[in-house]
């Protein structure tokens, strides 16, 4: 509980809504109140879906999402945005807009691609926009390994390829990159700033079906962190050390992948 009065970081997350609660907006908020910050939402689609995976995407209309992100961004004071699944052309103009009009300070960019059940969850228009529209106004973006390979063109498998891969998306626009590890062994993260050294975020493996949203987890941590006054580097250990602690506490949930917070 927060004390009455007392001042709160606000964060935003774009994003979309998973009723099984293991990624998107329901996650993201758990994630949120679980750094002391606030969270306040704008749903760009619903998923149907369960622990067991992704069976349709409805879009929310664009109008929707600007007219949503314009009234709370006419009532809030926005430390942090954290953008995950857009699913249209649409909505990624909406967020496009948004973006120019209030140049927010942090912008962490998750770009979702698709969900592990194969599932797309943006349209071919909305990456487009994704990659020349919204990567470059964003503070920092945290692709995983699949969506760094989809996203730059080439493979990634290890840490050279993921500094490569950083690379090329930082000439597309980008400026700090993260490139999650979580699907290799061991788990690195390559935290690739815009100036400075390259740092390896080291993980260790954790055997566990609890990881369905770890890139919503990792994201989100990483936007409050942002919040609260870290530093890139501290912020993104930080969000590593939320997402493992959160494998390893994760309460079984489902018949699937469980999810992680
Ligand atoms: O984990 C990617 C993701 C993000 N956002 C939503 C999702 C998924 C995967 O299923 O449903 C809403």
């Amino acid at each position: 509980m927060t004390q009455p009065g007392k001042q709160i970081r606000v964060v935003l997350s774009i994003a979309g809504y998973d009723p099984s609660s293991g990624a998107g907006i329901t996650a993201d908020i758990k994630t949120i109140a679980a750094h002391g910050c606030y969270g306040v939402t704008c749903i760009t689609a619903l998923t149907v879906q369960s622990t067991q995976g992704v069976s349709r995407v409805v879009l929310v209309e664009g109008r929707v999402i600007s007219e949503t992100l314009a009234r709370l961004a006419d009532d809030v004071k926005i430390a942090a945005v954290k953008i995950g699944m857009l699913g249209s052309v649409e909505a990624a103009r909406a967020v496009v807009e948004f973006l120019r009009l209030h140049a927010p300070r942090f912008v962490v960019v998750d770009p979702v691609l698709r969900a592990s059940s194969g599932a797309e969850l943006i349209s071919n228009e909305g990456l487009e926009i994704l990659k020349s529209a919204i990567l470059p106004q964003a503070y920092v973006i945290t692709p995983n390994i699949e969506e760094a390979a989809e996203l730059s063109g080439g493979p990634v498998t290890n840490t050279v390829e993921m500094e490569a891969a950083a690379r090329r998306l930082q000439q597309l626009g980008a400026r700090n990159v993260i490139v999650t590890g979580g699907h290799l062994d061991p788990p690195h993260d390559l935290l690739c700033p815009a100036k400075g050294k390259l740092t390896v975020l080291k993980g260790k493996k954790i055997s566990s079906r609890s990881t369905h949203g770890t890139g919503c987890a990792f994201s989100t941590a990483l936007a409050c962190r942002l919040a609260l006054g870290d530093d890139l580097l501290q912020a993104a250990k930080a969000a590593k050390r939320f997402v493992e602690a959160a494998i390893k506490s994760a309460l079984r949930v489902g018949k699937g992948i469980g999810p992680v917070v």
